[in-house]
């Protein structure tokens, strides 16, 4: 018997949400008209992005925020993504996202995920899982991602609000500022504040937003938050900014801004990423990619008339030369 798993998305089964993204994991073509289907049905949740090191505490803080969102009756969603990580299916990740306390709960949905070079990218990936959660009514998504490189930065573009989570002790801080967090980081979280050399870092950060800021806008400073998150310590504090930040990016217009942005740059990338898989699949086509490899070894064709070649070949209208 067939089952109609746009519908049961509707209804939030978390079977369904579970084999639809497998299927967007492994480029499934089942995929693509299930989130067709369900894409009217998304926009209503909130994104909520916490990025940070390995083992800065991201999951035990997820796992708090989930706790406070639940208490107020909302529903959750939960997408950990591990850009970094060389394991499939996540055995690791599973570990990583101990989440004992929800896992009886019909509120929260979990997925964790591992890389495994997407041709589609991670961060068009994150938006695929999130829509579905999203259709599937949750009203918050959090997507949890390990790390502070391009690749977290371009996944923390699918999130409203960004949380950078940062730790005593790892000394990289001023370094990792500068890889692009600074630029996604909508709040700042000190967590294990009970280690030795918090109120220094908490001071350093600090200083470096407050010098970021009198640059750029002053609209939104984005505030540092102390926790404990192991005692829950700092939580509270953590949900009001985010709450704050909503806040903000509602009544600033910057949210719809933002998710015209989102829509934008996710068009062209599948866009992009659907005319070089066909083109890809043709030049595939009796070995074709590879008679043209070994006449650039010749000298007889080079990159570039190949390029020219192709685009004349299948974008008539854009004629190259
Ligand atoms: N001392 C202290 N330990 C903490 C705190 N928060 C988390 N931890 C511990 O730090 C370890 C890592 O916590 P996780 O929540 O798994 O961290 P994570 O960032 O999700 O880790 P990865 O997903 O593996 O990158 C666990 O042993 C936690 O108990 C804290 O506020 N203080
Ligand atoms: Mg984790």
């Amino acid at each position: 018997m067939d089952i109609d798993y746009v519908a049961e998305i509707l209804q939030g089964s978390p079977l369904a949400m579970a084999r639809v993204i497998t299927w967007l994991e492994n480029e499934d073509e089942r995929a693509r008209s299930c989130m067709e289907e369900i894409y009217p049905h998304t926009g209503n949740a909130y994104i909520l992005g916490i990025t940070g090191s390995p083992g800065t505490g991201k999951s035990t803080l997820t796992d708090g925020v989930t706790w406070h969102l639940r208490n107020k009756d909302l529903t959750v969603g939960i997408v950990a993504v591990d850009p970094s990580s060389p394991f499939t299916g996540g055995a690791l990740l599973g570990d990583r996202i101990r989440m004992t306390r929800h896992s009886e709960d019909r509120g929260v949905f979990m997925r964790s995920m591992a890389t495994r070079g997407y041709l589609g990218g991670l961060a068009q990936f994150t938006r695929g899982a999130v829509k579905v959660l999203d259709a599937g009514g949750k009203d918050f998504v959090i997507i949890e991602t390990v790390g502070v490189g391009q690749d977290e930065v371009d996944v923390m573009r699918v999130a409203d609000t960004t949380c950078v989570v940062l730790v005593p002790g790892l000394g990289d801080v001023i370094q990792s500022m500068k890889a692009g967090i600074m630029e996604i980081a909508d709040i700042y979280v000190i967590n294990k504040y009970d280690r030795p050399g918090a109120d220094q870092l908490f001071s350093e950060v600090r200083y470096r937003v407050d010098q970021d800021a009198s640059i750029k806008d002053r609209a939104w400073v984005p505030p540092v938050i102390q926790t404990v998150a192991v005692e829950g310590k700092g939580e509270e504090e953590l949900l009001e900014a985010i709450t704050a930040h909503r806040v903000y990016l509602e009544q600033s217009g910057k949210l719809l801004e933002k998710r015209r942005d989102r829509i934008r740059e996710e068009t062209l990338q599948m866009i992009h990423h659907e005319l070089f898989r066909i083109i890809r699949e043709r030049l595939a086509d009796n070995r074709r990619i590879e008679k043209m490899v070994e006449e650039i070894m010749d000298h007889k064709l080079n990159p570039y008339n190949v390029v020219e070649k192709v685009v004349n070949e299948w974008l008539p209208s854009s004629r190259l030369k």
